[in-house]
């Protein structure tokens, strides 16, 4: 799309001047990803209070040949939500409305800005719980978290954001506003927008309210980390607890090398000594007596060497921390190549051996650090000591994981970062799909247009 001059008075007269921001320092903090891989150079920050005002933003961007990349927290790891030189950042954080929660339905209306832990709190006061979890909940917003169906901690037991929104407000790239709030669990009349919407990564329509469901809480929660001689163990143990204890609701696989980057980081007791090789963490929550039935289980599975075990809310969130703190550890060893990858069960143990021993053949300086949710065969490949631009080392990876019949983004999208190798997944057929339904809903590719589709 032709970069026209940005007339930023009929954007101030839409959102109000303060809400365009234009002075390049500021900018700045809105123009690179979490990983520091994606620098972007938007011509402005555009931060809309309202659904009309989004629509207006947009039909007057799409009538003027100016791309426009929404964006949320900014957490998403695949630099999905930068916008590029000409481009105009719609930033939504504003739209952080949390309507009353109904208690009849178990379902609450956001605002796309709303953030997890905000939702999170919400569904407390009101006793119940958002199923969706995950590290970044202090900043991750409802909206971008839709757009990149995140998944997090809890997907084995309730599903990705997908399997809680059950209605969706959206704005189309002109101007039109779509979906509905009402909150129908059934209701068979055509395309399910909600579903199409949900990872569609910005580029059909913005979403600006969302209306979730909500979960009862647990009356008992308890934590263990288990030590494990390797990963063929520790996924071994990882399906028999998922098959045999109906409480579990996460299964997190952590190596010795990540949990001592982690205590390093940040000046934790070493959970094991000796250093487990590999580690899993598991949650199981439900009906009183969980320790009981949870300990039973973990009785139950071979190769455990050693455990530990919290279920009071305190030393729960300390054994928490070795794994949530993993992003923001290795983020301190310089920018990151992110390659957040499923496999399928029965091959998640070698895969981990081989792409440990692919990495360290083809780039020996690099370390590669592995974690992840290991209940639904999702597992986080990062790479440091590699430079940000070095895209055949992510090829030689994902090509791994597409010929151990994986997916090569689980749960955080294509973004910019793998947009170029969607074809390992996709046939060309899907993909010419993607393109017709992208056109459909923005006939000028004005929203994200440089995410997903190759
Ligand atoms: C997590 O599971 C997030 O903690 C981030 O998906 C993963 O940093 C990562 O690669
Ligand atoms: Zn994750």
């Amino acid at each position: 799309m032709a970069s026209a001059p940005l007339d930023l008075a009929a954007l101030e007269a839409i959102v109000g001047a303060a809400n365009v921001l234009r002075d390049p320092e500021i900018i700045a903090g809105y123009a690179i990803d979490w990983t520091r891989r994606v620098q972007g150079a938007p011509r402005a920050v555009v931060r809309p209070g309202s659904t009309a005002e989004v629509s207006a933003v947009l039909a007057w961007a799409d009538g003027h040949g100016v791309a426009v990349v929404p964006q949320g927290g900014n957490t998403g790891l695949v630099g999905g939500a930068i916008a590029g030189a000409g481009q105009l950042c719609l930033q939504l954080s504003r739209l952080d409305s949390i309507e009353t929660v109904d208690l009849l339905a178990g379902q609450v209306t956001v605002g796309a800005g709303v953030t997890l832990a905000a939702l999170q709190q919400a569904a407390r006061v009101a006793g119940f719980r958002f199923a969706v979890d995950l590290a970044a909940r202090g900043v991750a917003t409802i909206g971008g978290m839709v757009a990149t169906n995140a998944g997090g901690l809890h997907v084995i037991r309730h599903g990705p954001m997908r399997a809680q929104v059950v209605g969706v407000e959206a704005v189309r790239a002109d101007g039109t506003i779509i979906g509905d709030l009402r909150g129908l669990l059934k209701d068979n009349t055509g395309y399910h927008l909600p579903s199409l919407l949900c990872g569609s990564e910005g580029t059909l329509a913005v979403v600006t309210r969302v209306r979730v469901r909500l979960v009862a809480p647990d009356a008992e929660r308890a934590v263990a980390l288990l030590a494990f001689v390797d990963a063929h163990d520790a996924v071994r143990a990882a399906t028999g607890l998922r098959n045999t204890l109906a409480d579990v609701s996460a299964i997190e696989l952590m190596r010795a090398d990540g949990i001592a980057l982690v205590c390093e980081s940040f000046g934790l007791p070493a959970p094991f000594d000796p250093p487990a090789p590999v580690v899993l963490l598991v949650e199981a929550s439900g009906a009183a007596g969980v320790l009981e039935r949870f300990a039973t289980a973990v009785d139950a599975q071979r190769g455990v060497l050693d455990a530990k075990v919290a279920d009071d809310p305190e030393r729960l969130a300390a054994l928490w921390q070795y794994r949530e703190r993993h992003t923001e550890a290795i983020a301190l060893l310089g920018p990151t190549h992110k390659l957040d990858v499923t496999l399928p069960l029965a091959g998640l143990a070698a895969f981990i051996d081989q792409v440990r021993a692919l990495v360290s053949a083809e780039r020996p300086h690099a370390s590669v650090w592995l974690f992840g949710h290991a209940g639904d065969g999702n597992v986080h490949v990062n790479i440091t000591g590699v430079a940000p631009d070095d895209v055949e080392i992510d090829a030689k990876v994902l090509g791994l994981v597409a010929a151990s019949g994986g997916s090569i983004s689980a749960e955080h999208g294509i973004g910019r970062t793998k947009r170029a190798f969607l074809h390992l997944n996709r046939t060309s057929g899907d993909i010419e799909t993607m393109r017709l339904i992208k056109h459909a809903f923005d006939e000028r590719g004005t929203l994200n247009p440089d995410v997903l589709l190759p």
